[in-house]
């Protein structure tokens, strides 16, 4: 059996988050509790399982470009979707957003009342997938009131670097790099994320990295013929507002509490 990691975030690991910008928490749930989040994932893909107001957005793999908006719409049963969001209003996923652990590290790090910017599924489907370029998350980009600080990614799938895995720059946090949105120019890349500083994050199925959202990173397409699945929530201070619309966001700790409710 697996070792989980404890229900709180050690000192060091606090330290690291800091000082680097990542911390690999290993597992966080038993198997059969990553299982059952992979069976739901796919069972929303298929449309076995539909939620109304879930923001989709098929892979461009699946040919249909039209298709591969991000919009609140289901887009047809395939296992090919690159992105699902809202995924607070499944109830496994929310259990497992609210885990015990995930409180006490956004108690140490963000608010003792926090919100989600995103609870999102991340899809490389079979032998696609799309590159995703070194970026910060919500440098410019989100336009948010409060900068956003974390952000819990989990392995669906054993990750490496032929299907794609995460790949990091540590200890880029500590500046928001890109003047304006949250993807890096060519001569930032060559200046904040060179070669010899990438770290490669092979991960198992179930494992679980701690990032700032400001830590620097991309992934690469899947070569594999095997799909890459994550799922990443970012955890915001519940006091965060969208700057544009002045919007609030669903509220996970110390209770769920949808948008409307907050
Ligand atoms: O899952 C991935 O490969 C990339 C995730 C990502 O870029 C993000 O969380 O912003």
């Amino acid at each position: 059996m697996t070792a989980l990691h404890a229900s709180a975030l050690s000192a060091d690991e606090l330290d690291q988050f800091h000082e680097q910008g990542y911390v690999r928490l290993g597992h966080v749930a038993s198997h059969e509790e990553i299982d059952a989040l992979c069976q739901r994932i796919d069972q929303i893909m298929l449309g076995e399982v539909r939620y109304d107001n879930m923001l989709m957005q098929l892979c461009p793999s699946a040919g249909n470009p039209d298709l591969s908006r991000q919009t609140k719409e289901f887009k047809g049963s395939s296992l090919k979707y690159r992105k699902i969001q809202d995924l607070e209003q499944d109830p496994l996923f929310l259990d497992y957003m609210q885990k015990p652990l995930f409180r006490d590290l956004t108690a140490k790090i963000v608010s003792a009342e926090v919100s989600i910017f995103r609870a999102m599924f991340f899809n490389k489907p079979a032998e696609q997938g799309v590159l995703i370029n070194w970026h910060q998350d919500g440098a410019g980009g989100w336009q948010l009131s409060i900068p956003p600080k974390v952000t819990v990614w989990t392995a669906l799938d054993d990750t490496c670097v032929a299907n794609g895995c995460l790949q990091i720059i540590p200890s880029s946090h500590h500046t928001m790099i890109p003047e304006t949105g949250d993807l890096l120019s060519e001569d930032e890349r060559a200046q904040h994320a060179p070669d010899e500083r990438r770290l490669y994050l092979e991960m198992e199925k179930g494992e679980v990295v701690l990032l700032h959202n400001w830590t620097l990173h991309r992934s690469e397409t899947n070569n594999t013929n095997r799909p890459r699945r994550a799922f990443s929530v970012c955890y915001i201070d519940a006091a965060t507002r969208q700057k544009t619309t002045g919007c609030a966001f669903p509220r996970v700790f110390p209770t769920y509490q949808p948008i409307s409710d907050n």
